[in-house]
């Protein structure tokens, strides 16, 4: 098979498969050749399809598997990325309907929203934080198109790296008062903590993982643009949603996020 009819392949299945609510299998048995850098190729073209079938457009990025926590739940050891765009973002005091979900997980993240272009090859910590706004509390709900959220570090990133949806907290917050290394977290599931962590589960500093993506989207030719948002990736373990459950996290400083299931 030719290189363009694998990436067409793989995105059709993976965009069917959330469609149709129905998981399917990892992909790198039936496609060997699907490594990182076609996988990114096959998450392009997911994204161009998506845009067009669903008429939504791009809003920002997230970033996945950047805390050991989460490291260690996949398997994998090394972070991903993935697009944000505007018909995932839910906001607060909805309550959402597990319904178009397969598998859905939720994690606790902080959201970076940009004010200036960011372009690598040399980003580092301080550029990113000169070049945000805001800082806030989100939530990511993940959904991974594969059965038992069952991947390798390719597959998920074909997969938009399980992204389905996130909430961003009202309260946006600017990030020179902060030391987001040091800042806490509480993760709580139906008033029971969960999870605890600091900003530094996420690579040492959750900045530190923003600057790795913007050093990355160098490579294919690409860069943070102004007004868009950046999930850091989960700094806990992600936690397995049930109709009825009440999530927050809680973030020193920021305040914190909630959300609702039902049915
Ligand atoms: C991959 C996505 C991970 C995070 O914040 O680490 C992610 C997965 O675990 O399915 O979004
Ligand atoms: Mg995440």
């Amino acid at each position: 098979m030719i290189k363009t009819d694998v990436i067409d392949q793989i995105a059709f299945e993976l965009y069917e498969a959330e469609k149709q609510k129905k998981s399917v299998n990892k992909f790198v048995e039936a496609y060997p050749e699907l490594d990182e850098a076609l996988a990114y190729q096959v998450q392009e073209r997911l994204i161009e399809m998506k845009c067009k079938e669903e008429n939504t457009k791009r809003v920002g990025r997230k970033l996945g598997l950047t805390s050991k926590a989460k490291q260690v739940m996949m398997g994998v050891h090394e972070p991903s990325y993935g697009v944000l765009l505007e018909d995932m973002q839910l906001f607060e005091g909805e309550r959402i309907s597990l319904s178009p979900f397969i598998h859905a997980k939720v994690e606790p993240e902080i959201a970076f929203i940009f004010k200036n272009e960011v372009k690598g090859p040399h980003v580092t910590v301080a550029d990113i934080l000169a070049a945000t706004a805001y800082i806030a509390p989100a939530l990511e709900i993940i959904d991974s198109r594969f059965q038992g959220f069952s991947f390798t570090l390719a597959d998920a990133v074909a997969d938009n790296s399980s992204s389905s949806r996130f909430i961003i907290g009202e309260r946006f917050y600017s990030p020179e008062n902060f030391d987001l290394k040091l800042m806490g977290m509480v993760f709580k599931q139906n008033s029971e903590v969960v999870a605890t962590g600091a900003g530094a589960a996420v690579m040492g500093h959750p900045a530190r993982a923003i600057a790795w993506l913007a050093n990355r989207l160098f490579k294919v030719g690409q860069s943070i643009q102004p007004g868009e948002v950046v999930l850091s990736g989960s700094l806990s373990a992600a936690m397995k949603i049930e109709a009825g459950d009440h999530f927050s996290a809680s973030f020193d400083g920021l305040g914190s996020v909630e959300a609702v299931f039902t049915e």
